[in-house]
């Protein structure tokens, strides 16, 4: 009988619910739950290949100090007395962790209790400040309190859904799927994209507004003044002046102020000027205003085009204030929503993981609550200062003000802004610790102590999603070697640094209980985060927890799905705030870097490919690094489709694909933030994003940095599958991905060219194979093959130009057993025979169905989704494929239709 257990999805902050299965003989399968409230059995591709991402190859299994591997009593003796030692030489403020919004809320719950109340300091800080914070710090100058007022049931509900800076398709796509299930059931359901590049999430909207990068809040003042001044618009130019039907009088004056200062400082609306500073035209303009004039149910959906910025905060406040001026807050199908990345950013930010916080969302400068954290805590210290946010701390390791520091289940080598130099800080750093679950990262490298962590599928405790959801994360494997979860090792650290009694759990339970027993303690209602209801929970109730909402407080079964609706804040006087906020987009122009470099995610690829990085399914979507730029740029910069481009700014360079495409603006290219130094030569992107901050938050504008491109003149290119994972690959540019039966490898070189046939047995390691080749002196085109038997070991291509095999064709070749002189022949022809049809760059990852595929479906009569599923299969699993699938559709309709 296969073993059934509940749990939440480890990825995206949307929080889907999942059922892992363990067959007898260990196999593992990974289904949604059809009674989670959050995706009610749906999946993305990333949920449903989470069974290939569980494997041990690659995971840290023992302790290691200084690259020998040592028992938990020597490792964790030796951070204990490393960190007292520092602390008592040098002061609290001289040590410090870099935490992460993938660990799971009890382990975040205790490292933040060291740190702030044990050790004394707060300079305990998070990737959720490169994700987040300036949504937290919108949230609390509007409303007292870092609260999410909606549900995801409102982007259901709501007549006009307005995204902004957000991806959501790909990024929080069942989110996504749903709303694309209730604009089918409600066709009159309008969806606003607001996004300088044409997104697959442009394919669900209905208008999709292309603004200048950063322009956000000038867009969103002018909303506000068009709010007040509707006769601006054509559509309404009778309207009163002064005393506007669009806004809610009542709601501005009963629960909020500051309302007329921030109209001040939005401006008297001037559709020209707007459009001036936002690069779109008046029609655009008065199309976007009308329909957030005439629909009461508007939701405003927003990400990291919003977050990611010097100027986050003040993007976060244009959105709330055009929400509060409206009274369109905390009511079914109404609201600001800052939708979360990852999938424990809400419970860090619950457990006040960030160096500005203090637990249960209390504030770090309220003495009051100061003194009831330190109080239910019965701590010796505490520290009353905010501590160093991510950008600052790593400044703080460089210039060695920081001597020990603990990095948890974060890759900051690769994800935070001037990655070099936070790379070289942590190398100068006189002692540190890094907790991850892999062997191999670019942090962990760099690491004195490496703790093995608990992954998912063996870790045990809770999530909160972006609708404020706690659900439980189960475990259904064994824990693996000696690997602990994160909870275990912070208490056992702290332990040995004199702490036993405070740290003294016997497991999640117990912490999760203290969590809720702190979020009740002295709250008369005066504070947003308060589960007490959980305060008494024993281990059996925690296992069988379901999934819920917060607010819940003790002896109340609380019906309140949405703060705010009754107009009451957690602002000192229960109003909510307006925020002045100035429409100015930053002018970065630059002669020498004059492109802007736009950042963030794919599809199927999560972060630093840790996971999805072992999947063959998921590497196969977007196999390397690349950088999207407009038809009209290649071409001045003389970069044809697929070359490689090099792009260099003041701090660093990456070399990646060349992909050209009408999607993005002139000017702008985009690159993803997923290669790391295992993957690809150079294609860090962090490497390349100057360290600027918003001043409220401190978040990094990760978005919209400085370039310059130029082309990489390659002397070769060359393409590899290889049975076997190469161990070094002597080229300017390589990347790496998986694939069915082994891995495959894109290759140029500027120089002199490797000695090809020579480099694929060596990666081979097999001396008796026998090597096929092909050679064109003429082209300049060489192929060569190995084969053991009937089994190919590795075969690579090599070109002067771009190497044009079919990537889908060859990567088949590794697992097609190749029984004769004809059959292994055809493999350095480079080409499928004719009876098997080149599949062409995978589009649906379930079922690995290429884009050939579906333009010859389309040739022959199927002309929508469905048709196209009903074919090939398609885009029916997850549906994460259907907006490219529709996308590839309809460039197909000229073509059918000629
Ligand atoms: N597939 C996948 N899904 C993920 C993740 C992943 O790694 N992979 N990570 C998760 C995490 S942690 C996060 S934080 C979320 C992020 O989710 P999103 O925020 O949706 O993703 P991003 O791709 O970072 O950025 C969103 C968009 O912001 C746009 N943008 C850039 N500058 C501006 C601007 O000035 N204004 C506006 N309006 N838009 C701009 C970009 O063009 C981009 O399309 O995704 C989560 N989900
Ligand atoms: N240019 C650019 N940079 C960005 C962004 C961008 O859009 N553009 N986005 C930013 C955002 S929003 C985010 S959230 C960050 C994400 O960036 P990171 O947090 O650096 O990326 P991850 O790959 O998620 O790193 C997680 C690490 O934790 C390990 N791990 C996984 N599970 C566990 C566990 O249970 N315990 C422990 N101890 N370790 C574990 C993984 O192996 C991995 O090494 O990147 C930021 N950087
Ligand atoms: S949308 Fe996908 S990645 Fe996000 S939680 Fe759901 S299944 Fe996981
Ligand atoms: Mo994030």
């Amino acid at each position: 009988m296969a073993k059934e257990v509940k749990t939440t999805c480890p990825y995206c902050g949307v929080g889907c619910g999942v059922i892992a299965s363990v067959a007898d003989d260990g196999a593992v399968s990974v289904r949604g739950d059809p009674d989670h409230p959050a995706n009610f059995g749906r999946l993305c591709s990333k949920g449903s290949a989470l069974a290939e991402t569980i494997d041990l190859d690659g995971r840290l299994l023992e302790p290691e100090v200084n690259g020998k591997k040592v028992g938990w009593d020597r490792a964790l003796d030796l951070v204990a007395r490393r960190f007292s030692e520092t602390i008592a030489g040098h002061g609290p403020d001289s040590v410090a962790f870099y935490l992460s919004g993938q660990l799971l809320t009890e382990d975040y719950y205790v490292a933040n209790k060291l740190m702030k109340g044990f050790i004394g300091s707060a300079n305990i800080d998070t990737n959720s400040r490169l994700c987040m914070a300036s949504s937290v710090a919108g949230h609390r100058r509007a409303f007292g309190s870092d609260t999410v007022p909606g549900t995801y049931e409102d982007l259901e509900l709501a007549d006009v859904v307005i995204l902004v800076g957000s991806n959501l398709v790909w990024c929080h796509p069942v989110l996504a799927q749903r709303l694309a299930a209730a604009k089918e059931a409600r066709p009159e359901m309008k969806i606003v994209l607001v996004d300088p590049r044409r997104t697959m999430t442009a394919d669900l909207a209905d208008l999709h507004l292309a603004i200048r990068p950063d322009s956000d809040a000038a867009l969103f003042n002018g909303l506000l003044g068009i709010l007040n001044h509707p006769d601006c618009l054509e559509e309404h130019p009778n309207s009163p002046v002064g005393n506007s039907p669009h806004l809610d009088r009542d709601f501005i004056e009963n629960h909020t102020c500051g309302f007329e200062e921030a109209l001040a400082a939005a401006g008297c609306p001037d559709l020209d000027e707007i459009a001036h500073a936002t690069g779109l035209n008046v029609r655009e303009l008065s199309d976007f205003y009308s329909l957030f004039l005439k629909n009461e149910k508007t939701v405003t959906v927003y990400s990291q085009g919003v977050n990611q910025s010097e100027i986050g905060t003040d993007k976060v406040n244009s959105i709330i204030n055009c929400h509060l001026a409206t009274g369109r807050i905390g009511k079914p199908g109404m609201g600001p929503f800052s939708v979360t990345g990852q999938p424990n950013a809400m419970g860090g930010r619950e457990v006040g993981g960030l160096a500005n916080m203090l637990a249960a969302h209390m504030a770090i400068e309220n003495p009051e609550h100061l003194e009831i954290v330190q109080g239910f805590w019965n701590s010796p210290t505490i520290s009353s200062t905010p501590g160093l946010k991510a950008v600052d701390l790593f400044k703080a390791v460089k210039s060695g003000k920081i001597k020990a520091l603990w990095i948890m289940a974060t890759n900051p080598v690769d994800s935070m802004p001037e990655a070099d130099d936070v790379k070289a800080a942590i190398v100068a750093c006189p002692f540190v610790v890094v907790s991850d679950v892999l062997e191999k990262t670019d942090t962990l490298e760099l690491a004195h102590v490496k703790l093995p962590a608990a992954a998912w599928g063996e870790k045990d405790g809770t999530v909160t999603n972006s609708e404020r959801r706690i659900s439980r994360q189960r475990p259904f494997l064994p824990l693996p070697g000696s690997a602990h979860p994160d909870w275990w090792i912070v208490t056992e650290v702290a332990r040995r640094m004199g702490f036993a009694s405070a740290f003294d759990y016997d497991g999640p339970a117990e912490i999760f209980a203290e969590h809720s027993r702190l979020s009740a303690y002295r709250n008369n209602g005066d504070r947003d985060f308060d589960i007490g209801a959980y305060a008494e929970i024993d281990r059996q109730a925690y296992d069988g927890l379901q999934p819920f909402q917060w607010p819940q407080r003790a002896g109340e079964v609380s019906e309140t799905k949405r703060f705010f609706a009754d107009g009451a804040f957690y602002t000192a006087d229960g109003r909510a705030r307006f925020v002045p906020v100035s429409g100015k987009v930053p002018d970065r122009h630059d002669p020498d870097y004059p492109f802007t470099l736009n950042t963030g995610r794919v599809r199927d690829h999560w972060h630093t490919m840790t996971r999805t990085g072992k999947a063959a399914r998921l590497s196969s979507h977007m196999a390397e690094p690349f950088a999207e730029l407009h038809p009209d740029d290649a071409s001045v910069l003389g970069i044809a489709p697929a070359e490689l481009v090099r792009l260099i700014s003041s701090r660093g360079e990456v070399i990646v694909r060349a992909l050209v495409t009408d999607r993005q603006q002139p000017g702008s290219i985009f690159v993803p933030m997923h290669w790391t130094d295992q993957f690809a030569s150079k294609g860090r992107i962090d490497a390349l994003v100057k360290a600027r901050t918003d001043p409220y938050s401190g978040q990094p504008a990760s978005k919209n940095a400085r370039v310059r491109a130029e082309r990489f003149a390659a002397s070769a290119y060359a393409f590899a599958i290889l049975a076997e994972k190469p161990n070094t690959i002597p080229a300017d540019y390589w990347a790496l991905a998986r694939c069915n039966g082994g891995f495959r490898v894109e290759i140029a070189t500027s120089g002199d060219a490797p000695d090809w046939s020579s480099l694929l047995q060596d990666w081979c390691k097999n001396p008796d194979a026998e090597m096929l080749s092909y050679r064109d002196s003429h082209s300049g085109e060489e192929r060569f093959a190995l084969f053991a038997g009937a089994k190919l070991l590795g075969a690579i291509f090599v070109a002067r130009n771009p190497v044009a095999v079919s990537r889908s064709w060859a990567v088949e070749q590794l697992e097609t057993p190749h029984e004769d002189t004809r059959q292994r022949f055809a493999v350095i022809a480079g080409r499928a025979g004719a009876d098997q049809p080149d599949k062409g760059p995978i589009v649906c990852s379930c079922f690995g169905v290429g884009a050939s595929q579906i333009v010859r479906a389309a040739g022959s009569g199927c002309h929508n989704v469905e048709t196209i599923g009903k074919s090939l299969k398609a885009g029916t699993n997850c549906g994460s494929c259907r907006a490219e699938i529709r996308s590839i559709l309809q460039a197909q309709l000229p073509i059918a239709a000629e």
